[in-house]
């Protein structure tokens, strides 16, 4: 499964990195590439075990806001 999330509070590629890593700790994501210009997340995962809004509370809890 592959899906865009929109993400905004990205300021920086530090912000990126921080948004990208903690998608790529969801158990179950099998990648994830986070665009600063664009404030978006393609990420492609595993429906059994993730899920969008597990991949949307972990950016959140990142520091930033998932759509
Ligand atoms: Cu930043």
């Amino acid at each position: 499964m592959k899906i865009t999330l929109k993400i905004t509070g990205m300021t920086c590629n530090g912000c990126r990195a921080g948004a990208e890593n903690a998608l790529k700790r969801v158990p179950g994501v099998l990648s994830a590439a986070v665009s600063l210009e664009r404030g978006e997340a393609v990420v492609e995962y595993d429906e059994k075990t993730a899920a969008p809004e597990t991949l949307r509370a972990a950016v959140e809890k990142a520091g930033f806001k998932a759509g």
